[in-house]
């Protein structure tokens, strides 16, 4: 079964998407998300010019044996963008590989660990009350796990939560430029603990709460925030501290009982191989399209099983609905679920891939297409194109550039 044809195709519906479809000689069709948010074009135009060359003829059901011919022949390893364009490659092979037997890509992997794959919703307000109220609408909507984020008084915007317009939380002052935030650790230690004390004493004891500190804080910064939310008992804290040093884990670990989640920015096993094989985090947040595709999440996932680690996979709206295809494909199949994020994408979005899996009762299912069980719409996805953006940068108040 050769690869024929192998198309990127960048779109725009809402925020930018890129996708990779191959299809075989007998015509078969699979599609791999390769969307790195803010960089877009870099991995397009690697499938384009490095990729693609090599994948015409190449024999689709060769999925491991791509996967280390596309790595280890690059003789330059790892990094987002590479490992994005891996991603893309072997997503759209495992779709191949379920389309061609008819059955769907969960069964590939092992079959059903689950019945159903536990989603957190997201709910933020402008302040301790409002975000209250938001976290209860979202548990009305069905969503038993929610990621509650709040403004902070004294700051104009904050991660999460931006200045209250909607749908226009990163809106930058000059369009196709990158937007500005102000970041003080001060007030935001201030105001973190009282919104989950407030949840917890609202809500009762048995809402999942997640919170996102967005890499913004030190391992003692950190520890201090895990601790004094302790009593209120997170499902996790994400992303406390930013993780190139993994061994600044160590610290936070030794102060706080506060579960640990990090790794939506990781693109390999090497960015987190000391995180689990230790143990200083309780769940991996690497996701198919940033994480080498389905082939290198399975990897992850099962050094993390072997040291007490669970996944809870990134999926925010700037991963494509084929990543989030994948991904409940892999957490359906996977022993060590522990949580996936869901943010539903914007109804253009949906009309560009349509898709067959169905949010209810605080649960996603892949559905039983062959594949993935999405496509794309290239017609329409062709009246969507391209429009620079970048995601947002953040300053201390005394103008010091800081993790955003
Ligand atoms: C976030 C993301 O969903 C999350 O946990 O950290 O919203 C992240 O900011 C974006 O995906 C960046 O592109
Ligand atoms: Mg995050």
């Amino acid at each position: 079964m050769k690869i024929a044809d192998a198309k990127v195709i960048v779109c725009s519906p809402g925020r930018n998407f890129v996708t990779l479809k191959l299809t075989t000689e007998d015509g078969i069709t699979g599609l791999g998300d390769a969307t790195l948010n803010g960089r877009e074009l870099a991995v397009a135009s690697y499938l384009q010019e490095h990729l693609v060359p090599l994948l015409i003829g190449r024999d689709a059901r060769r999925i491991e044996e791509t996967w280390h011919y596309l790595y280890k022949g690059a003789y330059w390893r790892r990094g987002p963008v590479t490992m994005t364009a891996i991603a893309a490659v072997d997503t759209a092979l495992w779709d191949i590989q379920g389309k061609g037997l008819g059955v769907p890509v969960y069964q590939l992997l092992g079959g059903r660990a689950r019945d159903s794959v536990m989603v957190y919703g997201h709910a933020n307000g402008q302040d301790v009350a409002a975000t209250v109220e938001a976290v209860a609408r979202t548990v009305a909507a069905g969503y038993r796990a929610v990621r509650a984020q709040c403004g902070v008084p004294g700051l104009p915007d904050t991660y999460g939560v931006g200045h209250g317009k909607p749908g226009a939380i990163y809106e930058p002052a000059v369009k196709g430029m990158p937007s500005e935030s102000v970041w003080s650790t001060e007030k935001y230690l201030e105001v973190v603990p009282k919104l989950f004390a407030k949840l917890r004493a609202e809500l009762g004891p048995d809402l999942h709460l997640l919170h996102d500190v967005h890499h913004r804080l030190t391992p003692i910064e950190a520890a201090r925030l895990g601790k004094e939310l302790e009593p209120h008992h997170l499902f996790w804290l994400e992303d406390p501290v930013p993780a190139e040093l993994q061994e600044g884990f160590r610290l936070i670990r030794q102060h706080t009982v506060t579960p640990l989640a990090t790794g939506e920015v990781f693109s390999s096993i090497y960015d987190c191989q000391q995180l689990i094989t230790e143990q200083l985090i309780d769940y991996i947040r690497t996701t198919v399209v940033h994480a080498g595709g389905l082939t290198h999440l399975r990897r992850i996932a099962h050094l993390a099983e072997l040291h007490h680690v669970r996944t809870g996979a990134h999926g925010a709206t700037d991963l494509s609905p084929v990543c989030l295809a994948a991904a409940l494909h892999f957490d359906l199949s996977v022993h060590n679920f522990g949580i996936q994020e869901y943010m539903p994408h914007s109804a253009e979005t949906d009309r560009v891939f349509p898709h067959g899996y169905r949010f209810s009762d605080g649960a996603l299912h892949p559905g039983e297409a062959p594949g993935l069980g999405v496509e794309i719409d290239e017609a329409l996805a062709a009246t969507f194109p391209y429009d620079r953006a970048y995601l947002p940068t953040n300053r201390k108040l005394d103008g010091t550039v800081h993790s955003w």
